[in-house]
C-alpha cells in the first residue's frame, strides 16, 4: 500500500517526484510508521490468542466481555479549576498552609488508579482502564484533593507485566487531568525500587517526575528511619514546585499499654521532625490499616496539637473497619484522607470514598462531591475489576488476623499468592503467626516496602523448611536472599529511629543478635544513612551505556526507567520494538486476545483507529505455524505464528 500509494501521488505521475520527494511528503511516511505499527499489534494478538499472555495466569475467557460504561462528560466543557491550579498560584507552602489547613471540607484523595489496585489486582491496571474514564474525573469530580496515580509497586509492574511506560502514564493522565493534584508514593531512599539508590539518582528522579507533571511526592522509609527521607524531601523543596509530604509509618496499636515502643510520643516526635525538615504536609501512613478508630482520634488530636502543617491520613480497610477511623480522623480535625472509589475498595484495598462522602454529608465536614458521579464512577470500575479476574485474590471480607500479623495491604495478596504458589496455600495461618514471630525477633519494627518483603520472605522461608522462626538462630550457613541479608547489613538504614532510648536498647538488642544469625557475627555492616555509602552514580556514563544496549540514543524517561529496573527496562524496550505500544490494546484484547469473531478499535492517537476483526485462526501445520486471518480497517490481514504450547 505504501508503494501504491507513492505511484499514485500526483507529483510521482507528474514526473516531479525528486530526491526530496519523501522530505517533501511526510504524510507518506506517516502512514507506513501506522502501517508498522498495526502489524506489530497483530503480532501481539495473534501471538496472544495462540501463546496467551505469560502474565495472565493461564485464565481463559470463552466469550468476549461487557464494554466498561464509561461515566458521561460534558466534551464541549473544560474541566473546572482546582487544587492544582491553586497550587500553581499558591506554591507549595501557602497553598498548605492557607489553603488545605483552612478548608472546612473534609479534602479526598482517590487512590484507585494507585493503591487500590496495587492492593487488590496485583498492581495489574492498565492505564487504558484509567485514560478512558480520566476526561470524566477531571470535570465530574473537581472537588477532589488528588489523585494517587503513581509510585509505589506501579512503576515496576507497568514494564514488567504491563509492558507499559510508567512514565507515558503519568503524562496522558496529566493532559486529561489538568484540574486535580497527582500524587505519587516515593519509598525515600528506596525511590521507587526495592534498594538504596544514591542522592544524586533519588533527586534527579522527582524533578523528572516533577516536570512530568507529579505534584505531591509522599515520602517514607520503610523503618521510619528519617534520614532516609532527606535526599528526597531536599530535591522535592528545591528542585520543584511540587508538595513535599513527609510521612510516618503507622504500626503496633497506641492505645494497647503493652505495644508501648511506638507509643502516641514517638509518632507525635516523628511528626516534630518530619515539619522541622521542610514538609509541607505530613501523612499518617497506616500501610496495614493497623490504626483503629479510637486510635484515629488520639492520633490525630495530639499531632494537630504538635505540628503546624495539614495532615493527610492513609489507611487500609483490611479489618474491614477502618472508614470508622477515617471518620474519627475527620472528626480530630484531618484535613486530608485516602479513599478508592467503591467498587474498588474495602478488604486490602482502601475503605469506600462514596460512602464517606455520603457519611459526611449535611455535616460541617461535608466534601462537596457528586455522588451520582461517583455512582457511575463505581459502575465503571465494577465492570473494568471484572477484566482481572486471575489477579483479584482477596478474601471479599474483612478480617481481624490484620492485627496478629500487621502487614500492608499491598502485601498481603501477594505474599498469599506466593505462599500458594509454593503450595502453602493452606498453612496460611501457620505463615500468618510466623510473620509475626519474625516481626518480634527483629525488635518489632516497621513493616512495609521494602522491609516488609524481607519478614515476609523470612516467614515463608521458616514455614516451607518446617521450622519455627526461633529455629534461624540455628540455622547457620544458610544463604538468605539479597533482601534479607542487605536489610540485616544495614542497607534499609537502622530501624527504631526515634524510639525512647531504653525500648530502643531492648529492640536493638533483638536485631543485632538475628543480623549476627543472618550475616554472620564477622559480617559487613554498615552504619547510618545508607545513602553516604553510596557512590554518586555518573549519569552521563549511563546514558552512553544504556545508548550501547538500546542501539539508540535513550530519552530522558529512559534513563530513569533504566537506573530504577535495568533488566526489566531492557526487557521492556526489546517487547516494544517487536510489538510496538500495546498499552493502545483494551484490557481484555491485551490479557486473553481476541475471542473469533470479535472486533475491537485500537487508538493509536487523536482521530487514527484501527479497527480490528478476528476473522479466523488456521490449525498449527506440521512445524507449529498457525495463521491469524483478521480483517483491519475493512481488508483482510494474515499474520502466522508458532504456536509454543
Ligand atoms: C509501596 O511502597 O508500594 C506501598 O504501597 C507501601 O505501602
Ligand atoms: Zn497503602
Amino acid at each position: 500500500p505504501f508503494l501504491m500509494n507513492v505511484v499514485h501521488h500526483e507529483d510521482f505521475k507528474t514526473g516531479q517526484a525528486t530526491t526530496r520527494f519523501i522530505d517533501n511528503n511526510p504524510d507518506l511516511l506517516k502512514f507506513v510508521a501506522r502501517k508498522d505499527r498495526a502489524s506489530k499489534l497483530l503480532s501481539y494478538l495473534a501471538d496472544t490468542v495462540v501463546n496467551g499472555n505469560p502474565f495472565a495466569k493461564g485464565h481463559k475467557i470463552s466469550k468476549a466481555f461487557i464494554a466498561a460504561p464509561i461515566p458521561k462528560w460534558d466534551h464541549k466543557v473544560a474541566p473546572a479549576a482546582g487544587t492544582k491550579q491553586l497550587l500553581t498560584e499558591m506554591g507549595p507552602e501557602k497553598f498548605c498552609k492557607n489553603w488545605v489547613a483552612k478548608e472546612k471540607r473534609l479534602l479526598l484523595t482517590d487512590t484507585t488508579m494507585r493503591d487500590a489496585h496495587q492492593s487488590l489486582l496485583a498492581t495489574r491496571m492498565r492505564t487504558y482502564d484509567m485514560l478512558a474514564v480520566a476526561d470524566a474525573v477531571a470535570r465530574r469530580t473537581p472537588d477532589l484533593f488528588s489523585l494517587e496515580m503513581w509510585g509505589g509497586a506501579t512503576f515496576d509492574v507497568t514494564m514488567r507485566f504491563l509492558r507499559e511506560d510508567p512514565w507515558e502514564r503519568l503524562r496522558d493522565i496529566r493532559e486529561k487531568v489538568p484540574n486535580i493534584l497527582l500524587q505519587m508514593l516515593f519509598r525515600g531512599s528506596n525511590a521507587v525500587g526495592y534498594t538504596n539508590y544514591p542522592d544524586n539518582v533519588v533527586k534527579g528522579f522527582i524533578k523528572h517526575a516533577a516536570q512530568n507533571g507529579m505534584d505531591i511526592f509522599r515520602i517514607f522509609d520503610s523503618l521510619n528511619y528519617l534520614p532516609n527521607l532527606t535526599a528526597a524531601m531536599q530535591a522535592v523543596r528545591e528542585d520543584t514546585s511540587s508538595i513535599c509530604e513527609g510521612t510516618l509509618c503507622y504500626t503496633g496499636d497506641i492505645l494497647d499499654p503493652k505495644r508501648d515502643k511506638y507509643d502516641l510520643k514517638y509518632y507525635v516526635r516523628l511528626a516534630k521532625e518530619l515539619e522541622k525538615m521542610g514538609a509541607h504536609m505530613l501523612c499518617i501512613k497506616d500501610m496495614a490499616g493497623l490504626v483503629r478508630p479510637y486510635a484515629a482520634k488520639k492520633l490525630v488530636k495530639a499531632l494537630k496539637d504538635e505540628v503546624g502543617i495539614p495532615i493527610h491520613f492513609h489507611t487500609h480497610d483490611t479489618s474491614g473497619l477502618n472508614a470508622a477511623s477515617i471518620i474519627e480522623a475527620a472528626n480530630a480535625g484531618v484535613d486530608v484522607v485516602d479513599a478508592a472509589i467503591a467498587s474498588m475498595s474495602g478488604g486490602t484495598s482502601q475503605p469506600n470514598l462514596n460512602s464517606i462522602v455520603a457519611a459526611m454529608q449535611h455535616t460541617q465536614r461535608d466534601t462537596g462531591l457528586n455522588t451520582e458521579a461517583l455512582q457511575e464512577f463505581s459502575d465503571y470500575w465494577a465492570a473494568v475489576r471484572a477484566f482481572y479476574k486471575p489477579f483479584d485474590t482477596s478474601e471479599p471480607y474483612g478480617t481481624a488476623e490484620v492485627y496478629l500479623h500487621e502487614m500492608p495491604g499491598g502485601q498481603y495478596t501477594n505474599l498469599k499468592e506466593q505462599a500458594i504458589g509454593m503450595g502453602l496455600g493452606p498453612r496460611w495461618p501457620e505463615i500468618a503467626h510466623a510473620y509475626a514471630e519474625v516481626n518480634q525477633l527483629c525488635g518489632d519494627i516497621v513493616k512495609v516496602t521494602p522491609s516488609s518483603k524481607v519478614v515476609g520472605d523470612l516467614a515463608i522461608e521458616c514455614v516451607a523448611r518446617g521450622v519455627k522462626p526461633g529455629d534461624i538462630f540455628q540455622l547457620t550457613g544458610t544463604k538468605w536472599s539479597k533482601d534479607v541479608t542487605s536489610m540485616f547489613e544495614g542497607w534499609l538504614g537502622e530501624p527504631f529511629y526515634g524510639m525512647e532510648a531504653d525500648k530502643a536498647a531492648d529492640s536493638r538488642k533483638k536485631w543485632n543478635a538475628l543480623a549476627d544469625a543472618i550475616v554472620g557475627k564477622g559480617g559487613k555492616r554498615i552504619k547510618g544513612r545508607p545513602g553516604t555509602h553510596a557512590a554518586k552514580i555518573k549519569l552521563d556514563e549511563v546514558r552512553a551505556e544504556l545508548e550501547q544496549k538500546m542501539k539508540k540514543k535513550p530519552t530522558e524517561d529512559d534513563v530513569w526507567s533504566y537506573l530504577m529496573y535495568p533488566d526489566v527496562f531492557l526487557k521492556f524496550a526489546e517487547f516494544r520494538k517487536t510489538y510496538g505500544d500495546v498499552s493502545a490494546l483494551p484490557t481484555p484484547a491485551y490479557y486473553y486476545g481476541l475471542q473469533q469473531k470479535e472486533e475491537i478499535n485500537i487508538e493509536l492517537e487523536a482521530g487514527k483507529t484501527l479497527f480490528v476483526r478476528l476473522l479466523n485462526m488456521t490449525e498449527p501445520d506440521q512445524n507449529g505455524q498457525q495463521t491469524a486471518i483478521f480483517e483491519l480497517n475493512g481488508y483482510p490481514r494474515h499474520t502466522t505464528v508458532t504456536n509454543k504450547l
